[in-house]
């Protein structure tokens, strides 16, 4: 009980402030048939912060966050793996591109949007 109550004082101390770790914070992104859980799609972070993004899909294609430029190849059943310094603010989007969509497809709705806010 007392090892279960530390570990829950980490986990609350990391969430809050994450701006102040040196380590990055890790973001999972869990996408299925090409989409998010409600609760994934907007995910917020501070500037400055340091960022694991980690993506998993269970179709091929890639994750794109536009504004920061990231693509990330996604096979299933393989974590993909990008890390980022947010040193600009904003609210930027990122898509999920199938494998065998065309090229020349337009984006649809995004899969979320990284939302950085200003320190
Ligand atoms: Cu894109």
């Amino acid at each position: 009980m007392r090892t279960r109550r530390a570990v829950l004082a980490l986990l609350v101390a990391s969430c809050a402030a994450p701006a102040l770790s040196q380590e990055p914070r890790r973001l999972d992104i869990q996408v299925v048939g090409g989409a998010v859980a409600p609760t994934q799609r907007v995910a917020k972070a501070v500037r400055g912060e340091t960022l694991l993004l980690r993506v998993t899909s269970d179709r091929p294609g890639a994750l794109h966050l536009h504004g920061y430029d990231i693509e990330l190849a996604l096979k299933p059943g393989v974590a993909a793996e990008a890390t980022v310094t947010l040193r600009a603010a904003g609210r930027f989007a990122a898509y999920f591109h199938a494998a065998d969509e065309k090229p020349s497809k337009r984006h649809g709705p995004a899969l979320f949007h990284l939302d950085v806010l200003p320190k």
